[in-house]
């Protein structure tokens, strides 16, 4: 996977993306970052990347020429993802990430001030992205979070196949427990269950203990997945559960 980053500010995924599980990607080439610093497409002598809007108001707009001459000097191939980080878009999710690691390549467009021209959105762009329901100052940190995200969707990036398949998400319901040695810690036990060596049993007080967090914390994503009958079983069961104990 290619990732081409167009930033104002190129230096601030250094420390991200040069650490950890990025990094090995980076270095085992399953996955390639190329910084674009916008600025050094602009002409004048002030390397202004911004200007005031048509119309008037406050805040700054991003021009579009440096925009459009670094995505010229990209040579993009037809139909790679130009994704524009900003809070309009639609908010990123797992699927999301699932789709956009099948490409070879996405290029990320990062907003600054309080927009960017238009004309951008309209001609460059193929896709809006934004990270949830809160404003950042820019959209290098959604970007980084894009890029993690996907990257670990990635073939090979994560160390066992397991670790992405088991993972919180990806299943669309919460994570179970978990929990590693010691046994005992300030007289707080290991559930018993897990000592069993039964990995059948165990298998099945992990899934009843998801669904039971994601009953608890996220009952809409039970909605969304598709629950086999011994899901539906142990949903059953947690109800019942937890209507004993409001009662008792
Ligand atoms: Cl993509 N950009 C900005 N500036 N703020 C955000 C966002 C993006 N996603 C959530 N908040």
């Amino acid at each position: 996977m290619k990732f081409d980053i167009l930033t104002l500010f190129p230096e601030m995924f250094d420390s991200v993306l040069g650490a950890s599980i990025l990094n090995k990607a980076r270095e085992r080439e399953l996955i390639s970052i190329n910084k674009v610093d916008i600025r050094d497409y602009t002409k004048d002598k002030h390397n202004q990347a911004d200007d005031y809007p048509y119309g008037g108001g406050a805040g700054m707009v991003m021009k579009p020429e440096p925009i459009f001459e670094a995505v010229d000097d990209l040579k993009i191939e037809e139909g790679t993802p130009l994704i524009f980080l900003t809070p309009q878009g639609k908010t990123l999710d797992q699927k999301m990430a699932k789709e956009f690691a099948k490409e070879d390549r996405l290029v990320l467009l990062c907003g600054h001030y309080e927009g960017i021209d238009q004309r951008v959105r309209d001609n460059l762009v193929t896709h809006e992205v934004s990270i949830g329901d809160y404003v950042l100052t820019g959209g290098e940190l959604p970007a980084m979070v894009l890029i993690d995200a996907v990257s670990r969707m990635v073939p090979e990036v994560l160390g066992s196949e397991e670790s992405a398949i088991e993972d919180s998400f990806y299943n669309g319901i919460l994570d179970f427990p978990n929990y590693t040695r010691p046994q005992s810690y300030r007289g707080i036990e290991v559930p018993d269950i897990l000592l069993s060596g039964n990995h059948g049993k165990i298998a099945t007080w992990r899934r009843k203990k998801a669904l039971e967090e994601t009953l608890l914390r996220r009952p809409e994503l039970l909605k969304k997945v598709q629950l086999s009958k011994e899901d539906k079983g142990l949903l059953e069961e947690i109800k019942k559960e937890m209507e004993e104990g409001a009662n008792g």
